[in-house]
């Protein structure tokens, strides 16, 4: 999928960190924020990570987002080639459930950042990428000011109905 003149790039090891990331690409649909998706392996399609991240911000794009599980070394070495930020998503995994993948991700040594958001949380790597974007585009900083009143306002519901209602109601409501 991409989008014209896409900001941000979204990248993932495998069609199966597809499910995950879908959460990234949902909030740049929200925002709408051109983004382009792509299936690029650290381990099977190296040679296609380097051109990819070496190229990136000449294409235009402002902030990558890489989802990966597992020996996590996509975020970290797109990282190690790109001037742009990148945001890293561990992907869960069946055996250590994500664990291995976070580890993976977040341990950069020094002079190499990669911004990681929790396990499976590809949602959050989507908002902070935009909010990176919306620092210089204001604007996407008040689109990003009015989905927190959202969130604010949907915890203000859920008081007003939780005294209304009692806790009891209130769960049997939810479940
Ligand atoms: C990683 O290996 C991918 O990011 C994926 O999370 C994991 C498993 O890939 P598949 O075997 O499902 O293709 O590179």
């Amino acid at each position: 999928m991409t989008n014209d003149n896409p900001q941000i790039g979204i990248i993932m090891g495998s069609d199966s960190d597809l499910p995950t990331m879908q959460g990234a690409i949902a909030i740049c649909e929200e925002f709408e924020v051109a983004c382009d998706v792509a299936i690029v392996s650290a381990h099977r399609t190296p040679q296609r990570m380097v051109n990819y991240a070496q190229t990136a911000h000449q294409r235009g794009l402002k902030v990558i987002i890489a989802g990966a599980g597992g020996a996590a070394h996509l975020p970290g070495m797109v990282a190690s080639l790109t001037p742009l930020p990148v945001i890293g998503v561990p992907v869960s995994t069946r055996h250590l459930q994500g664990v291995d993948s976070l580890y993976s991700i977040v341990q950069m040594p020094g002079g190499i950042p990669v911004a990681t958001v929790a396990i499976g949380n590809a949602k959050n790597a989507g908002l902070l990428a935009v909010q990176i974007l919306a620092s210089q585009q204001p604007e996407l900083l008040e689109r990003v000011q009015q989905y927190r009143q959202t969130l604010t306002q949907s915890v203000m519901d859920k008081q007003a109905a939780l005294e209304k209602l009692g806790y009891q109601q209130y769960l049997s409501q939810k479940s």
